[in-house]
């Protein structure tokens, strides 16, 4: 069995990413633990308790993390998630999750307990993670793996500067943007580390009528889940993203990160990058990248992925809506 802790700020695309944990055999869910980020961090670990309950899984423990930034202003990508992180849609679990225990305690015991068998799934801003680090600086070499969303990606010529590269420019990454200074503290750890930014996440539309479809056909609550929390959020990348097709779309950003966890064999790019910060000039707001290295080179690398298997991660995806319940 693979033991996994995942921390996520629960709007759409976490959702459905942890569904293909949960409904996964092969994984034990540890923890989960909430972050701010998509809806604020005690939403977002509700809405994570909703999004278990729903697949059957009451026995996967929810714990609340961090809900602000390091030191930044908190920022919150409600627009596109809605206030609640659920498309505004006002679901609540049964029972909500508690303040106390916080998940960091939580987390630095579950890896004394099982040191070095850990796979960490990051999918909001990596603010637990760098708290966690302030208690226990080894904790990523004592992590089997960390898998992030976060990163503009790798450059992938020498002598270019990722910023002039215009997949940089083009790309936001809320994940390491609403909270820079954790993002810094987790990219110069050495560890087995794998960031999946958008640079990736953004090649991977799928049309909403996949999962209106499964929904549809199956009446199984996780799909259903996915349809009735994704229609404002669908609006958002049909506007931002329109298909040739006209067809309404969606990213479903986070579940490529669990998918290159439990599908290795889906990551068809990765290279091994020191990870830089860089300004967008207009904004103001910083990012992370994979840069080459230098000579000499001393700062740790990270596997930063630029291209999956798209067609295969939705077959996972479908494989998993599928699936009837109990997935345990
Ligand atoms: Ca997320």
């Amino acid at each position: 069995m693979r033991k996994v802790v995942v921390d996520t700020d629960t709007g759409v695309d976490d959702a459905l990413a942890l569904m293909l944990l949960a409904a996964d055999p092969e994984v034990e869910i540890l923890a989960v633990l909430s972050v701010f980020g998509n809806t604020y961090g005690d939403r977002a670990a509700d809405n994570a308790r909703y999004v278990l309950d729903t697949c059957g899984r009451e026995d996967v423990p929810v714990y609340r993390g961090c809900d602000a930034p390091l030191e930044q202003e908190l920022r919150l990508s409600a627009g596109i998630h809605g206030d609640d992180g659920f498309g505004n849609t006002g679901l609540r679990p049964r029972t909500p999750v508690p303040a106390e225990p916080n998940g960091i305690p939580i987390l630095l015991d579950l890896v004394d307990a099982h040191e070095g068998e850990i796979d960490y799934v990051a999918l909001g801003p990596q603010t637990n993670l760098a708290t966690a680090l302030r208690t226990d600086p080894a904790l990523m070499e004592r992590l089997r793996s960390t898998t992030i969303v976060g990163t503009l990606g790798p450059a992938l010529y020498q002598d270019t500067e990722p910023w002039a590269d215009r997949r940089f420019r083009v790309s936001r990454d809320p994940n390491v943007s609403f909270d820079i200074d954790a993002a810094q503290e987790v990219a110069k750890r050495k560890g087995d580390i794998t960031w999946c930014g958008p640079y990736v996440t953004r090649q991977a539309m799928v049309p909403e009528e996949f999962f209106l479809d499964i929904a549809a056909s199956t009446g199984f609550a996780p799909a259903e889940l996915i349809t009735k929390i994704s229609a404002d959020y669908a609006g958002f990348y049909t506007r931002s993203y329109p298909r040739p097709d006209g067809k309404r779309t969606m990213g479903i950003n986070d579940s490529l990160a669990v998918a290159s966890l439990l599908r290795p064999e889906l990551v068809t790019g990765s290279v091994q990058r020191p990870l830089q910060t860089f300004e967008d000039p207009q904004t103001g707001d910083r990012y992370l990248a994979g840069v080459h290295p230098v000579k000499g080179e001393t700062r740790p690398l990270h596997r930063v992925i630029f291209d999956m298997d798209f067609d295969g991660v939705l077959e996972l995806i479908g494989d998993v809506l599928r699936r009837p319940l109990p997935w345990r």
